[in-house]
């Protein structure tokens, strides 16, 4: 059975580093999430700065009502056993 989890959404960029480690992360952990290029897609960034609080680095993840950050962030949460509760709640 399918377990439910939150939705996520990821700006990135395709020649971002962080981006791209950010995404090995989810997929290990099987979330699927939707992805927003921002250099495919300029319009969206000034969306992407008014979410993030001014955040203008991509990545900016979104996991449900919440806010995580970049990157580092999400590893940190993952580091600090906080990942799977806010992935699937
Ligand atoms: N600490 C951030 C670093 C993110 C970062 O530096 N992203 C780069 C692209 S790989 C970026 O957006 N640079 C553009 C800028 O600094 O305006 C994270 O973990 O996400």
């Amino acid at each position: 059975m399918d377990v439910p989890m939150n939705a996520i959404e990821i700006y990135t960029s395709p020649l971002c580093g962080f981006c791209h480690a950010a995404k090995r992360l989810l997929k290990q952990k099987g979330a699927e999430f939707e992805e927003i290029d921002i250099w495919a897609e300029p319009d969206r960034k000034p969306e992407m700065i008014q979410r993030a609080d001014g955040g203008r680095t991509v990545p900016q993840i979104f996991i449900g009502n919440t806010h995580v950050g970049g990157c580092d962030e999400l590893y940190a949460l993952e580091r600090a056993g906080k990942l799977d509760p806010l992935l699937a709640p």
